[in-house]
């Protein structure tokens, strides 16, 4: 088992209590429970110092960051039940705009309507943010590996949007973070079964930041507009970007095939540092997903990983089936 793992409880609080599936309400996938599983079974977590808001700051715009604050309590004052959810998308002409009403700014600010914001998030994303930067900071200090049990996740969020559970990006603040602690390129795999489209978003034009995303076909699959094959990068970031699409019913050898290949571009940019954004909703019995991934299978993966040697810092994202997840989690950790 991997020796520095980091969770902070106060990352529990966010809780919203339904989301928008398929035309109706139903339970929200993406529950505290999920991160009490993964605790269990990989026997518990160091809690990570408060490194404050500015490495987050570094990936995020400021007037974002301000509504995940304030969305909670403008919800409240404009008379709302429950958690704060928008309806409107300004993607047709979007432009500068002094905007006040909570509505408004919950459709400029998200990215689909399956990201609710409770009074908890920003505490919560904020923890899980931190858990990042611990196991960042512990393997620029010279671990091999450390694992971030970061949850909510963060690959959907975008530098001024929230999306897909996301709300910080704790991937990308991992890799800047470590550019910004001097090393020269970092490279963030992520193998989670949803493309990552915050993360590409975030690094799109940076050529200092490789990103590589092995995921379902956007074709089928949220989050449908990114994520296809021809996404490069664009300017000094073209070349930067890698998509590989994987179909329904994927099992390890396929898998394993496009991870090597991510890994092999990877090992090409020559990175000085490795983010894994780790996500067991490749797992076969995902409730939202379509791949067939057995729990041995995660420690296969995980030793062709390490196998590279990067230093590396593994950061959690999805995986919706409680009762496996623990395990799916303990078997990828167990090759580090
Ligand atoms: C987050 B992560 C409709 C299905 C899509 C959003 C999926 C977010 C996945 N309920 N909902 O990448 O695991
Ligand atoms: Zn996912």
């Amino acid at each position: 088992m991997i020796a520095r793992r980091f969770f902070s409880p106060r990352q529990l609080a966010h809780a919203p209590g339904q989301e928008l599936h398929n035309g109706g309400f139903t339970a929200y996938a993406e529950t505290p429970s999920r991160a009490a599983a993964i605790l269990r079974a990989i026997g518990g977590a160091e809690e990570p110092l408060d490194r404050g808001t500015a490495p987050i700051a570094t990936v995020h715009a400021a007037d974002y960051l301000h509504f995940l604050q304030d969305a909670p309590v403008l919800w409240r004052e404009a008379g709302r039940p429950g958690q704060a959810i928008p309806y409107a998308f300004p993607i047709v002409a979007r432009r500068p705009l002094r905007l006040d009403r909570v509505d408004a700014l919950l459709g400029r600010f998200s990215m689909d309507a399956t990201t609710p914001i409770a009074s908890a998030t920003w505490d919560a994303a904020y923890w899980s943010a931190q858990t990042a930067l611990a196991a960042t900071y512990a393997v620029l200090d010279g671990e091999r590996a450390a694992f971030a049990l970061s949850r909510p996740p963060g690959h959907h969020a975008g530098a001024d949007y929230c999306g897909g559970y996301c709300h910080l990006n704790v991937a990308a603040i991992a890799a800047q973070a470590a550019r910004d602690a001097g090393v020269e390129r970092v490279a963030i795999l992520d193998i989670d079964y949803h493309h990552g489209n915050g993360t590409q978003d975030i690094f799109w034009s940076r050529p200092d930041v490789f990103y590589a995303s092995v995921h379902a076909d956007p074709a089928t699959d949220y989050p449908f507009f990114w994520g296809h094959p021809d996404e490069h990068g664009g300017g000094a970031g073209e070349g930067a970007t890698l998509n590989l699409l994987l179909p329904h019913g994927t099992t390890l050898d396929p898998f394993r095939r496009a991870q090597a290949a991510a890994l092999d571009a990877i090992a090409r940019f020559d990175p000085g540092l490795l983010v894994v954004s780790f996500g067991a909703d490749t797992w076969r019995g995902d409730p939202i997903s379509h791949f067939a991934l057995e729990t041995p299978d995660y420690a296969v993966l995980a030793r062709d990983i390490a196998a590279c040697g990067w230093p590396t810092a593994i950061v959690m994202e999805g995986g919706y089936a409680v009762d496996a997840l623990g395990d799916n989690v303990a078997s990828f950790l167990s090759e580090f």
